[in-house]
């Protein structure tokens, strides 16, 4: 597809001579190859991308060193404030007081392989990839440094690839990569096949023949977008 604004002609995808922000917004839409279908690949942030549950862990014992702990290797369950509470009632809210403080997000590590397996991604052929993530509704810090974060480990540019939103179910894509094992919303039938990342919280969990997971980066996720692609072509 061609698009004009005024007298510029736009270059391709995702190029263009365009100087005005408002009007750059538009140029990086993709649309469908000659060859077949492009894919979407949605990847999560938190526990996919940054190493949440590690960042969490310093910061809490940082700041709370007299106060018990959970190790990684005893993580059970996605939320981290509901054993937090299990193991003593104020820990829940002590322990959100970690992530709800500034610079919580922004300094989470990236995890292993993570950011370069999403910049391969993004270059591959008939492949869109947009980082899909929940930001917590303490939203004073959270929302901000999420962007901050993708720009200082993916580049200005890939702020375009940035979705924020509290249901998952509502995006349309055919993965979404993500470490939350109940992913639901007012979608019923989300477009996405959920892939599991494993993370400490959820390793043990006994997941369903049909569910896929990703080890880690170092999993073969090449082929897990492959299949997904022949699958829908
Ligand atoms: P996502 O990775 O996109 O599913 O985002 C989930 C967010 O929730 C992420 O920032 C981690 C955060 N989170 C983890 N445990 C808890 C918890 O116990 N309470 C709250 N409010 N947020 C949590
Ligand atoms: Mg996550």
């Amino acid at each position: 597809m061609l698009l004009w604004f005024g007298s510029t002609r736009l270059l391709g995808r995702g190029r263009t001579l365009l100087r005005d922000p408002v009007k750059r917004i538009c140029v990086n839409m993709s649309s469908s190859s000659p060859s077949g279908k492009r894919l979407r690949v949605l990847v999560d942030m938190d526990g996919v991308l940054a190493d949440f549950e590690g960042g969490f862990l310093k910061k809490y014992r940082a700041r709370y060193p007299e106060e018990p702990f959970i190790s990684l290797e005893d993580r059970r369950g996605f939320w981290v404030s509901a054993q937090y509470g299990q193991l003593r009632t104020d820990l829940c809210e002590k322990a959100m007081s970690i992530w709800e403080s500034k610079d919580f997000f922004i300094d989470l590590e990236p995890l292993p392989g993570g950011v370069e397996a999403v910049k391969e991604m993004a270059q591959m052929e008939n492949t869109d990839v947009f980082i899909c993530t929940s930001p917590i509704k303490h939203y004073k810090h959270c929302p901000f440094e999420k962007y901050a974060w993708v720009e200082k480990h993916f580049g200005h540019d890939f702020l375009e690839h940035v979705i924020l939103t509290r249901d998952k179910t509502l995006i349309t894509g055919d993965i979404l990569i993500d470490d939350k094992p109940d992913i639901l919303g007012v979608e019923a039938k989300p477009t996405w096949e959920h892939v599991l990342f494993t993370a400490c919280h959820n390793k043990h969990l006994q997941t369903s023949a049909s569910q896929k997971r990703l080890l880690s980066w170092s999993d073969d996720w090449r082929t897990v977008l492959d299949s997904k692609r022949q699958a829908g072509s």
